[in-house]
């Protein structure tokens, strides 16, 4: 062999071991999307690693903890997590640690803006200040979006953002953080503004957990076969969370740097009609009561976004059917109170 293709092997060898042997992040990995995103990123032989908040539940990546590397980081602090990041030396970054829930925003809108905002502006802080380049995709909502007008919808990644709850207010914030130090650092954020999304494991506070696990448990007796609701009129563009993993993987690879991809399924379906669907997995008789408790002080009316630039940029598009992850996720409570 000739010096220049040895070269050539030599430098073939070095890329492949560098493509093989990434090191990738995941913050919030313990939570319900980065437990989903954890089972995937496993299976390509890369070293995962994970920032949990001191304290939380393990108990969604229980079955997979010892192939993970974790590590326990409050990501508003930022001393920890630069040491931390450091120290890990990523080369990906799939950031999903925040406080999720739009409805408990309402009542704590300091710890939602803190938590989302710090913690986005600490990560983008610290890359930047790297002498590496390392791919960070921003998990952000299509809850900044807020209102849309029946002319905006399916809604396109130009409409402007005007949230309506503070956790939309924190994303859109986190969204325009991403670009930002794209635009002014070069730092190589990826902007996904995830629809809605469920499935196993999502907990408890989301509409589709709260009604499944009441379903679960009227079916064991656990309690009265009256389900409680909040506002059932909303449409929503409802993913399952194994499809949007996909998408998280695929703009990883493919997507880019300051872009923003909305990731939705194109359809909306009212709440009613999940309920609906909800309600006939059970042979259950089980009445409906609405739970005054459970409104908000304001309401996106409707969400469907269109998905036709992830679709083109990575070629992602959803493949789970709604009634095969509202199945799913039923089952999952169903196991979690099932009687021995
Ligand atoms: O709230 P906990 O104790 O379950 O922990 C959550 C974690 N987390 C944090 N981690 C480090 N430092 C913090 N200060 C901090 N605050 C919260 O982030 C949880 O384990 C994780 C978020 O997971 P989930 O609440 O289950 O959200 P999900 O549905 O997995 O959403 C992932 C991303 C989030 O950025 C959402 O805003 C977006 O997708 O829809
Ligand atoms: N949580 C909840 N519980 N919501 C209910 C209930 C109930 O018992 N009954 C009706 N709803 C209505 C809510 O008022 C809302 O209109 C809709 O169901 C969906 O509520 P959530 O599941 O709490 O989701 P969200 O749309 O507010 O936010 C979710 O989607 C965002 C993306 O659009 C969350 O997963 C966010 O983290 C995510 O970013």
């Amino acid at each position: 062999m000739g010096e220049g293709e040895w070269n050539t092997l030599k430098r073939f060898c070095a890329f492949a071991i560098i493509e093989i042997h990434m090191k990738v992040l995941i913050t919030g990995i313990a939570g319900f999307v980065g437990s989903h995103l954890a089972e995937r990123l496993l299976k390509t032989g890369n070293e995962i690693f994970g920032i949990c908040l001191p304290g939380e539940s393990l108990e969604n990546i229980s079955k997979i903890r010892r192939s993970l590397r974790l590590s326990e980081c409050d990501i508003t602090r930022f001393d920890q997590l630069s040491r931390l990041i450091k120290r890990i030396n990523p080369d990906q970054i799939y950031h999903l640690a925040a406080l999720s829930s739009v409805g408990k925003s309402f009542s704590h809108p300091l710890d939602t803006i803190k938590t989302n905002i710090r913690g986005t502006l600490y990560l983008l802080e610290i890359l930047r200040n790297l002498n590496k380049r390392v791919k960070i995709l921003v998990v952000g909502s299509s809850d900044m979006y807020g209102k849309v007008l029946p002319k905006e919808i399916p809604i396109t990644e130009k409409k402007p953002l005007l949230p309506i709850s503070p956790y939309g207010v924190s994303k859109a914030t986190c969204d325009l953080l991403a670009y930002q130090y794209f635009a002014s650092y070069r730092v190589y954020a990826i902007r996904a503004r995830a629809f809605n999304h469920t499935g196993p494991r999502q907990r408890t506070g989301f509409v589709i957990p709260d009604f499944a696990s009441q379903i679960a448990k009227i079916e064991v007796g656990q309690m009265p076969p009256v389900l409680k609701v909040g506002n059932l009129s909303s449409k929503r563009d409802i993913s399952d969370v194994r499809d949007v993993v996909t998408a998280y993987l695929s703009l990883m690879g493919k997507g880019k740097a300051g872009e923003a991809y909305n990731i939705c399924s194109r359809e909306a379906y009212s709440i009613k009609n999940v309920l609906k669907i909800l309600l006939s997995l059970s042979k259950k008789k089980i009445k409906v009561k609405l739970d005054e408790k459970k409104s908000r002080p304001a309401e996106i009316p409707i969400l469907m976004g269109d998905n036709s630039k992830i679709r083109k940029a990575v070629g992602w598009k959803p493949k789970i059917p709604l009634k095969k992850t509202l199945e799913d996720t039923l089952n999952f409570w169903r196991e979690k109170y099932k009687v021995f």
